[in-house]
Order: C-alpha cells, then sequence, then structure tokens
C-alpha cells in the first residue's frame, strides 16, 4: 500500500457493497438492545439530490454509525415524500405520468444516497406516493373521521386561476400564486379539515417537555399556535337609518389601551359590513378588494392598511360623550376573534398606519418606562415597550397588567343589550388544518358522497382507493375529477349511484406519520404499535428550519390523532430535534449581468485581490456575495461531480469540518481540496506506520514510557471528546479533535522500531482509534484503514472504543526545549518529572540528536515543569 495514493473511487463501491451484502445497517425489530431512532426529513424527488441533502444525511449518517458503535439498536431508515404539484407540473411539461417522473427521480436519487455511502436500512424504504403506503393514511383517516377528528366545512379559499387549485396560506406570496404567479382569489369550497385548533392548548403545553428542540423553533411554534388571552367588548352603536345593530362586539389582548381608541374597523366579511354595502357601492368596490387581497399573514402585514368610513358611530365605552367612528378596513380578518377591532394607533403599528392615512387621533395612553409624560409623542412607530398607563382616567399609574386586570373587572360589571360589556376570552391564532387539494397527484380522501345516506367513508375492506392511471392532463385542474369513470360508484351503504370525494390530501399529511410507518413499513396495519411505542419518540430528528412550524406542528398533532385512533401511545413524535443551516456558495457574474456556474469559473489569486475569468472565453467574470446555493443564481455544486471527482467521504467530512451544524455552511473549492489532502494524510500516515505497528505486540495498558504515555492520553482524550461532540451535534468540533490527534500522531510516527514496546503499543493504539473515530464520518477508508491494519471483520461492526479515564486527566506538561537559546522543540512529560529523567529523555530524542550532530552538549540547564536548555 505505501507510497500509493488512496482512491476512494476504487474502494467506495466496493465498501458500499460489502455493506449491502451483509445487510450491515438493517434493523431488526426484535433486537433486544436499546433502539435508537435517528432520521434526517426524507426528500422530495425533485431529480437530484442536492447539497443541502448531502449536509443533511452526513450528520444524521454520523449519529447514526455512533451509536451503533455505542451498541444500541440503531434505526436509521429512508423513504421519499414523493406525492406532489411539482410532479403534475412535470407530467403537464414532458407529457408523462407524474408516478413515472416520480419514481424515475427517486431510482437516481436512491442511487445517489448510496452513493454516499449511508448507513441506512434499505429494506424500510417507503414511498408516499404507493398504495402500500397511503392506503393506511386513508384507513387513519376514516379512524379519525369515526373519532371526530375530521370535519367537513365551507372555508374561503385562496384560489389559483391559473394552477385552478386552492392554494395554502403559505402558496400565496405577494397576493399571487406561488407557482404560477396569478393573483389569488377567494372562493368558498367545502373541504376536509383536521380540527386542530381544538388541540391547540395542548399543542402549547408539548412544547414545554421538548427540551431538545431549539428554543428558536419552539418560539416559532408557539407563536404560530398564537395563544392571547383578551377581551370580548361591547360598544354600543348610536342609532342610524343605515342598520338596526345596536350593539358590535370587538375581540382585544390590550383592553388597557382602551382610552386610546380611536375608531372601529371591522372585516370585509362581517355581516354587518354584508348589510351595509348593499346600496353602497364604494363599500361593495373594497370588498371585492380585500377578496382579491387574500389572507395570508404574510401579504396582510405587507399589504397598505386600508378602509372604508360606513358611516356609522359608536359610543366610548369609557369617555362619557365621546364617539368612535365605525370603518371596514382590509387588515381584519373574519375568522379571528370576532372580526371587529377597536384600533389604539398610539399602541398598534396596523393601527397607526390606518390612523396617518385617515387622519384619525393617536393618543398615547402606555408611556414608556424611563419615558417624559410631557416630551413622548409616538411618530411613525407604534410605542410597544412596557411603561404606565396614563391619559387613562382611572387605570392612570397602573402596569399594563394590572390595567388589563381593572378594566376586565370594569367591563364585567357593566351590561350592553341585557349582556356583560366583557367578557374575556382565551383565542388561537391557529386555525383548522384544511387538507383537500383539489389535485391529482396526493392521496384520494376516501370518502363517497350519496345524495340519500349523505358523506360516507369508504369501507376499509375496499381500501386502498387508488389512483386511476390513464389521467390526462390536457384540461388545467384536477385531474381526478376529469376522469370519465373514476368516480362514479355504487353507494356502499344503499347501493345507488353516488360519487367518489375528489379531492386529494395535502401532502402535508403524508409527512406527517412516516416516522411511524419506519418502524413497521410492511405492516397490513398503519402501525404495529407495540413496535411503534419501542422505537418512537425519533431520538434525533434532523432537518432544515423551513419546515419548522408547518411538518413539526402537522406531525405532533397526527401523532396525537393516532394516539387517539389507538396506532401509538405517545404525544410527542419527535424527542431531539436539530435544524441545519444552509448549503452557500460564492455567486459570479457574466459582464452582461447573467449569473455564471463556479466551473466556468477561473480564478486568478496572485494579485491582492483574487479575480475570475470565463474559462473558455477568458472574459472578466464579478464575485459576488456568498447566497444559498440555488438553481436560479447558478451558485449550485453538484454533489455527483463532487463524489466522482474526490469520493464521497471527502464531501462528508468537508461538509462536517466547517462551521457548527446550525449555521449556514460555505462550499469553497479550497475546502473540498483540504478535505480531500486530509484523507491521503490519513492514508500517509497508515503507510509510514504500519510495518513499525506490525512489530507491536500489542497495545501496552501501564506505560513508565513517557512519549508512549503522553500519547495514550492524547488519544484518549481524542476519544473522549469526539463522542462527546458528536453525541452534543458539534461535528466541527469533533472533526477540529481528529486533526489534532492526527497532527499528534504524525509527529509520532517517526520513532524507531527500535523504540519502547510501550511507546509502539501507543503507536498503534493511536492509529487504531484515529481509524474508528474516522469511521462515522469517513466511513469508506476507515473500512480500507482497518483492513490495512490487520483487523479482522469491519470498522462499521466494531464497538467505539473505550475511554481509560486516568489517561483524561491532565499530569503532564510540554516543556519547550531551546538549544543555545533558540526554541528547537518540545516534550511532554509527566508532571515533576526529575531533571535527570526529564534530560535522558530529551537526549534520546530524534530531533535533538539530529540537531547535536554527534556533539556532546557543554551544559544542559533544566527547570522542572518549565524548560529545557541545552548549551553546545
Ligand atoms: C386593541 C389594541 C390596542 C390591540 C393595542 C392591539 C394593540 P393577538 O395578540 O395577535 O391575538 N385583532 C383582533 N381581532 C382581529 C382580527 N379579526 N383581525 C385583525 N386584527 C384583530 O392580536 C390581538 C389584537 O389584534 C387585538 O388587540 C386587536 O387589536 C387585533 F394597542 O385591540 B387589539
Ligand atoms: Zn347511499
Amino acid at each position: 500500500m505505501s507510497g500509493e495514493r488512496y482512491n476512494p473511487r476504487e474502494m467506495e463501491p466496493k465498501w458500499q457493497k460489502v455493506w449491502d451484502e451483509r445487510q450491515s445497517f438493517v434493523s431488526s425489530n426484535d433486537d433486544p438492545r436499546e433502539p435508537y431512532y435517528v432520521l434526517e426529513m426524507f426528500p422530495y424527488p425533485s431529480g437530484r439530490i442536492h447539497m443541502g441533502h448531502v449536509r443533511n444525511y452526513s450528520m444524521g449518517d454520523v449519529v447514526a454509525r455512533y451509536y451503533r458503535a455505542k451498541g444500541k439498536n440503531v434505526l436509521h431508515p429512508m423513504g421519499w415524500d414523493a406525492f406532489g404539484l411539482p410532479a403534475e407540473n412535470a407530467a403537464i411539461e414532458r407529457k408523462t405520468h407524474p408516478g413515472t417522473w416520480t419514481r424515475a427521480n427517486i431510482a437516481t436519487m436512491r442511487t445517489q444516497l448510496k452513493s454516499m455511502g449511508l448507513a441506512i436500512d434499505w429494506t424500510r424504504e417507503i414511498a408516499t406516493c404507493e398504495p402500500e403506503y397511503y392506503k393506511h393514511q386513508q384507513s387513519m383517516f376514516i379512524d379519525m373521521m369515526e373519532a371526530g377528528l375530521v370535519t367537513r366545512k365551507q372555508s374561503k379559499v385562496n384560489w389559483d386561476p391559473v394552477d385552478m387549485t386552492v392554494l395554502a396560506n403559505e402558496q400565496v406570496i405577494d397576493g399571487k400564486g406561488w407557482r404560477s404567479g396569478a393573483p389569488v382569489e377567494q372562493r368558498e369550497l367545502t373541504q376536509w379539515f383536521f380540527k386542530i385548533s381544538d388541540m391547540a392548548e395542548e399543542l402549547l403545553d408539548g412544547l414545554d417537555g421538548l427540551t431538545e428542540w431549539p428554543e428558536k423553533v419552539r418560539v416559532m411554534q408557539r407563536n404560530w399556535i398564537g395563544k392571547s388571552e383578551g377581551l370580548r367588548l361591547l360598544f354600543e352603536v348610536i342609532a342610524s337609518d343605515k342598520t338596526n345593530t345596536t350593539s358590535l362586539e370587538v375581540f382585544t389582548t390590550r383592553p388597557d389601551t382602551i382610552f386610546g381608541a380611536s375608531f372601529l374597523a371591522l372585516s370585509a366579511d362581517h355581516p354587518l359590513t354584508t348589510q351595509l354595502a348593499a346600496g353602497n357601492p364604494e363599500l361593495t368596490e373594497f370588498i371585492a378588494e380585500c377578496h382579491r387581497q387574500g389572507t395570508a399573514t404574510e401579504t396582510l402585514e405587507k399589504a397598505d392598511k386600508k378602509g372604508v368610513f360606513t358611516g356609522l358611530h359608536v359610543k366610548h365605552p369609557v369617555i362619557e360623550g365621546a364617539t368612535l367612528p365605525v370603518y371596514v378596513a382590509n387588515f381584519v380578518l373574519m375568522d379571528y376573534g370576532t372580526g371587529a377591532i377597536f384600533g389604539c394607533p398610539a399602541h398598534d403599528q396596523r393601527d397607526l398606519d390606518f390612523a396617518r392615512k385617515y387622519d384619525l387621533a393617536v393618543i398615547p395612553v402606555v408611556l414608556p418606562t424611563g419615558a417624559d409624560a410631557a416630551s413622548y409623542a409616538v411618530g411613525t412607530e407604534a410605542g410597544t415597550e412596557p411603561g404606565t398607563i396614563y391619559n387613562s382616567g382611572f387605570l392612570d399609574g397602573l402596569t399594563v397588567d394590572a390595567a388589563k386586570k381593572a378594566i376586565g373587572e370594569h367591563f364585567a360589571a357593566r351590561s350592553v343589550d341585557g349582556q356583560p360589556q366583557g367578557k374575556v376570552e382565551i383565542n388561537y391564532r391557529l386555525r383548522d388544518w384544511g387538507v383537500s387539494r383539489q389535485r391529482y397527484w396526493g392521496a384520494p380522501i376516501p370518502v363517497i358522497h350519496c345524495e340519500v345516506c349523505g358523506t360516507i367513508p369508504v369501507p376499509k375492506k375496499d381500501l386502498p382507493v387508488v389512483l386511476p392511471d390513464d389521467v390526462s392532463f390536457d384540461k388545467p385542474g384536477n385531474a381526478l375529477d376529469h376522469h370519465p369513470t373514476w368516480k362514479h360508484v355504487n353507494c356502499p351503504q344503499c347501493g345507488g349511484e353516488a360519487r367518489r370525494e375528489t379531492d386529494t390530501m395535502d401532502t402535508f399529511v403524508d409527512s406527517s406519520w412516516y416516522f411511524a410507518r419506519f418502524t413497521a413499513p410492511q405492516a397490513d396495519t398503519p402501525t404495529i404499535p407495540e413496535v411503534a411505542n419501542r422505537w418512537l419518540p425519533v431520538d434525533q430528528y434532523i432537518g432544515g428550519v423551513e419546515h419548522a412550524i408547518l411538518h413539526l406542528l402537522y406531525s405532533r398533532y397526527f401523532t396525537r390523532a393516532m394516539k387517539a385512533t389507538g396506532h401509538v401511545g405517545l404525544d410527542e413524535p419527535f424527542k431531539g430535534l436539530f435544524t441545519q443551516g444552509m448549503v452557500t456558495h460564492e455567486t459570479y457574474k457574466s459582464e452582461a449581468g447573467e449569473w455564471v456556474n463556479p466551473t466556468e469559473v477561473l480564478f486568478d489569486t496572485t494579485g491582492d485581490e483574487r479575480t475570475g475569468k470565463h474559462i473558455n472565453s477568458g472574459a472578466p467574470i464579478t464575485i459576488g456575495s456568498i447566497e444559498k446555493m440555488s438553481k436560479s443564481k447558478k451558485n449550485v455544486v453538484d454533489p455527483d461531480e463532487i463524489v466522482a471527482t474526490y469520493g464521497a467521504d471527502t464531501a462528508r467530512w468537508f461538509m462536517l469540518s466547517d462551521s457548527p451544524p446550525e449555521r449556514d455552511f460555505q462550499w469553497t473549492e479550497a475546502g473540498v481540496e483540504g478535505a480531500s489532502r486530509f484523507q491521503q494524510r490519513v492514508w500517509r500516515l497508515l503507510g509510514e506506520t504500519i510495518e513499525i505497528i506490525k512489530q507491536s505486540s500489542g497495545i501496552v495498558r501501564t506505560s513508565d514510557d513517557a512519549e508512549g504515555l503522553a500519547l495514550r492520553k492524547i488519544v484518549h482524550r481524542a476519544v473522549h471528546s469526539v463522542g462527546a461532540d458528536i453525541e452534543g451535534l458539534r461535528f466541527n468540533r469533533a472533526v477540529a479533535q481528529i486533526y489534532e490527534l492526527t497532527n499528534a500522531l504524525v509527529r509520532s510516527a517517526g520513532i524507531a522500531a527500535a523504540a519502547p514496546a510501550a511507546r509502539l503499543g501507543a503507536l498503534e493504539e493511536g492509529v487504531e482509534r484515529l481509524i474508528q473515530l474516522l469511521a462515522p464520518m469517513m466511513p469508506h477508508l476507515a473500512e480500507t484503514c482497518w483492513v490495512e491494519l490487520g483487523r479482522s471483520g469491519l470498522v462499521a461492526d466494531a464497538p467505539w472504543p473505550a475511554v481509560d479515564a486516568s489517561l483524561l486527566v491532565d499530569d503532564t506538561v510540554t516543556l519547550p526545549i531551546q538549544i543555545n537559546g533558540k526554541r528547537r522543540g518540545e516534550v511532554t512529560v509527566a508532571k515533576g518529572m526529575p531533571a535527570a529523567e526529564v534530560e535522558k529523555l530529551v537526549l534520546s530524542m530524534d530531533e535533538i540528536t539530529r540537531i547535536l550532530d554527534g556533539k556532546a552538549p557543554k551544559k544542559i540547564v533544566i527547570v522542572p515543569d518549565r524548560i529545557v536548555n541545552v548549551v553546545v
């Protein structure tokens, strides 16, 4: 082996085959060892894997391989989130079937993932688009219907007039469809919903127990659920010929600001708005505008705050004789609170923007702590800091919380229209989960509509409701609905003519339970509860922060729904969560301002500034900012090319080496080359030491050889820290430890074969440990080295090395060695080693005898534990 370069292209496929044949990573449900479940978010089969996948799966793989070595029964599966819109779009563009496109992508991506050498149990592979999977989802849908967790209701949906489909709020960007770019319209449709809002409180409480989740994700979930304690407050409407309504109810979380109120605003869909719109063209047009705008949170935040005055006024509830105008405003939603608000411009940004536009009063009523009442004023930013209530009559001087309580009691004791004027109410921003999609490529919702019997579930014996293959995408909209025969069925109850539901399920449903299916992927029930309960919750879930809200919340809900229907026995699916950062790369532009791919740029680093030119034309290229890898900016690096050039181990190692894994990771050519050099360095180290190691009679546990002992300490400390760093998911620090260990071993590699047995043993131990520590990260290289070292079996099957705790105690010192006043080296010795012993050791060191070149030193001065001075 020595002298030859390590060839990953040859070794990597070889080891992948060996692992495959030996079924090394297949895990058994009957294994009595302690289970450990590590899972990376499964990919959407878009076509090819990208560097984000490589990073995600490299991390998960380190965890999987590490806990295997630690003796756990590790479950590390892989599957495909295979339903969804892109397959239909591709089918339309390429005139293929979405299934053909999807399955071909899966085949490609599976090969790509396999080339990374991941320790995955491929026998458990699932694809959500296969009837073997979605049949169980349909069966659980029926269970959920029967358990009262599902409802069907009319609801406003975002309608994409080009894609002819309902869009989730998140799919509406700036009021336009995320794919088509067409302005989104509002439509009323009867939709299927999971009643997730019933579980809002539980889902909120559950967050407290998720101590192994990033705090930022818990905060995002909390905000999404959006619990607010507020007050329903009645305002008396001043008599008018426009309506006979006598009172208006608003919902507020800030009743303490009531003295700062300057208007009321209704939603465009409020019943009173509808009533007032009859015969009011201005209002009618405004309502239409609101509908065009949509109700996506993001759109609402960005949109100009606008409104129309209704002509109505209400009595101010605490200021005698004062009145407030009533508007219809575009930022008030019908399905939150009561669909009506009171505006306090001084302390709410939306209200402030609105008040400035319509010239309404801005009365500050909360004085920020430390501010001066005489000079405090609100400009363009609403005051949201804590402070003391002022300008507020009987509330003056109270804190915000105390004022909320006082005003609550005040309104509770009064009545309007024969009811208490104020009622405390808890509200959640979380809305029910609409799961109906008017799309072909999804799991069919298993119900049948019969004019006589109503809406009834498909009998379980008739599951799965399989998607028909013979569909056409020539017409826009739902191909299922257009299918000539599929939807026409007989009613399972009365036998009469009936119609199948043509809505399919939101793909978030598919991904809300796949982690449970992995525990028994071939079972003929959705789960085998005992088996699922043994493996779940997932010990470590790893994925992108972009899924921090919806996917995780839906999975948490669905797990509870599965518990309620007897499929699992737990509430929380993911015990540990890790959200990795993105993979970024420099961007490049041509003179014409077009993005240029990194492989087309030739760099010149000779000058002060790094410059680039086009590889073919030589035209100058501008080096731009570092951005998330994306096809649109062409700053992507193809994992296949990297694996072909450098090998999978190098890609994995580089991905793990830089920046903490939760941060963004910048892919650079220099970085991947450095990783590749390190791979060769390990290989060379083995080549240089293998002959010496073969003379070693084994690892000597007790060592009276100071150098040997010092090396053993470095080795054991590395084993200890790398283990701790992997457990803490600090992969970059684990890598740094391994670099240091390698350096120490390279330094020690020079020792002559004649060195004491203890030192040889330490070297042997060090090299063996290095290979074991590398194994989770560079598994192919590690297997190759393991064989070279003469070890039997696979390093993948070797237990994680034990640490000798006595070697972790720091009882050594490193002394600099000076020769004629110049520092020429150092020696690590036991603390307090007598001068005579240090002298003997120093004079035996290769590097020192080389410098002395046969001359005897004139004088040696040793300050114990401090320094060695040699005069020649
Ligand atoms: C008066 C007020 C004064 C408000 C103030 C805020 C600040 P959270 O906390 O997110 O639940 N609101 C109530 N119903 C609404 C609806 N259907 N559409 C839009 N906005 C609505 O938000 C509650 C606050 O949002 C409520 O408290 C109300 O404005 C507004 F200085 O009432 B507030
Ligand atoms: Zn019927």
